[in-house]
């Protein structure tokens, strides 16, 4: 019978000093939360389901940009009762809570972000382009599952841009990191690149801009990502066809005025 791999759980709880970090900055990258050996035994479990969820099978030369960047799988927890867990824990629902200093979080969805040996940069841009909500309280925690150095592309933080409203209309594209590269040095954000060890992890709002590097190395960035909203978050009128299209996957059956609420937005933590 498969051993169960064991439970995340952290005792890290967010201080007033990380707070008004995360609230000045729109990101935070807290140091050593996780137990190493636990996210790293998590890593097979995810990689699996990388492997058999995985649509992308073109070469990588012959993608775009965005599909030089990573492989992305994401609702993993729809498909496994093991990644489930994973993607459910409490304590990281409690940590988004606390940052966004919200009563209580919803899953909005989970992502493998995988990139590939010689996998190319993810480009700068702002998630929340994608997501249809009313408010800034949307949050997403990135999990590296093993230690994430320079040559594997780590994630990278313009701090500060949360409010930076340039380039909020771009999608991932080049046109995005050529323009969104330009505005950010213009302005001056400093920007957070470094490096991540196994139990480290990241939280950034929907409006932070961010990018990261290609992957020099030989081995795949193994990432998994939750993204979480305020449980209370009403959902906008779309104003592009991506937003169109992430009410009708991630709220299905949820309409403009409507908290997101849908099947597949429960509540994964409340004070
Ligand atoms: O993992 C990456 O390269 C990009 C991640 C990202 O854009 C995100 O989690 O919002």
């Amino acid at each position: 019978m498969a051993v169960a791999t064991p439970a995340l759980h952290t005792e890290f709880s967010v201080d007033a000093a990380t707070r008004a970090r995360f609230d000045r900055n729109g990101c935070v990258k807290l140091r050593g939360v996780l137990d190493p050996t636990t996210v790293a035994a998590w890593a097979p479990t995810i990689s699996q389901t990388v492997i058999d969820l995985n649509t992308e099978h073109l070469p990588l030369a012959e993608r775009d940009t965005y599909g030089k960047a990573f492989l992305q799988v994401s609702n993993i927890w729809q498909s496994s009762e093991a990644v489930k867990s994973f993607a459910f824990t409490e304590d990281l629902a409690r940590i988004a809570a606390e940052l966004l200093d919200v009563r209580a979080v919803r899953m909005y969805h989970d992502q493998a972000l995988y990139k590939e040996p010689s996998g190319g940069y993810t480009p700068w841009h702002a998630d929340q382009y994608y997501w249809p909500f009313a408010t800034d309280r949307c949050v997403t925690v990135w999990i590296p599952l093993q230690d994430t150095p320079a040559e594997l592309g780590p994630l990278a933080f313009a701090e500060t841009s949360q409010s930076f409203e340039i380039g909020r209309e771009l999608a991932i594209s080049d046109e995005s990191e050529r323009e969104l590269q330009r505005a950010l040095t213009e302005a001056r954000f400093p920007v957070d690149d470094s490096a991540y060890a196994l139990g480290d992890l990241s939280y950034h709002l929907g409006w932070t801009f961010h990018r990261a590097g290609p992957n020099e190395s030989a081995e795949p960035r193994k990432v998994m990502t939750m993204i979480y909203v305020d449980a209370d978050m009403v959902i906008t009128e779309p104003t592009n066809d991506n937003q169109v299209r992430d009410l009708r996957v991630w709220m299905p059956g949820m309409r403009p005025g409507d908290i997101v609420a849908s099947p597949l937005n429960p509540i994964l933590y409340e004070r």
